[in-house]
């Protein structure tokens, strides 16, 4: 993948904060590619012939973190594809732009994506508190069929986004990249900060 060609924005926040929601309207407004981690995750562990489907589907069940190999590696391989089925058209100053969503969510992700893969030009962090994301997800997790839409993996997934993607974030906020967004108020108005937050790193 060559870094040169593509540009990225991190896009993080507890589960049910608004990431895939935002990462959707954002899609409709700017010419992005919205890859998430999760969804990636979840295609993988659902294919057949993978050998990470236990191991995914347990540790997403649990709310822990997949090893970064097998996530840094879809998520290598939908940026691949994209940059392909695009190949140059719609992109700005000869970029693909990038919204990766819900990743990375431990510091050993961060460091390793950022080596091998290329660097976030900026964090979208979409904050809400815990009772507001309990009540999202709770109420998704009537249609959703996801398997973490449940109260005990939702409180675990509030367990493991306290201790090990917190301090990512404020890896990020020591190093001026992060764009904290309240994410407490409805759809569009989250919408609004979000535009006006990807409008000062986009060129
Ligand atoms: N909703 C959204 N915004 C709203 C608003 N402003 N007002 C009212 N309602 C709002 O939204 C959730 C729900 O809230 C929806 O029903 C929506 O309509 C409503 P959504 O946009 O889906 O929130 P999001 O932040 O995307 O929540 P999600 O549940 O996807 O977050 P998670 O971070 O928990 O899930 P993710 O899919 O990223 O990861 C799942 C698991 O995969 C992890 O727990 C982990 O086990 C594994 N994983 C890894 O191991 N490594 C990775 O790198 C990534 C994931
Ligand atoms: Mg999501």
């Amino acid at each position: 993948l060559d870094k040169e060609k593509v540009s990225v924005i991190f896009v993080l926040g507890g589960p049910g904060a608004g990431k895939g929601t935002q990462c959707s309207l954002l899609v409709e407004k700017y010419n992005f590619s919205h890859l998430s981690a999760g969804d990636l995750l979840r295609a993988e562990q659902d294919r057949p012939d993978s050998h990470f489907g236990d191991l995914i589907r347990t540790c997403i069940r649990e709310g822990t973190i997949v090893p970064m190999e097998v996530t840094i590696k879809l998520l290598e391989n939908a940026m691949l594809a994209e940059l392909r089925s695009k190949s140059g058209e719609g992109w700005t100053n000869g970029k693909g732009r990038f919204l990766i969503d819900g990743f990375p969510r431990k510091m050993d992700q961060a460091l390793k994506f950022e080596e091998d893969v290329c660097l976030s030009s900026l964090v979208l962090f979409f904050t809400t508190d815990e009772e507001t994301m309990l009540k999202r997800l709770l109420k998704r997790g009537e249609t959703s069929g996801r398997d973490d839409d449940n109260i005990e993996s939702i409180k675990k997934r509030f367990v493991t986004y306290r201790e090990t993607t917190m301090p990512v974030i404020e890896h990020y906020e020591k190093l001026g990249k992060v764009a904290e967004i309240d994410s407490s108020s409805p759809v569009d108005q989250v919408h609004t900060a979000a535009v006006a937050a990807v409008t000062k790193v986009l060129v």
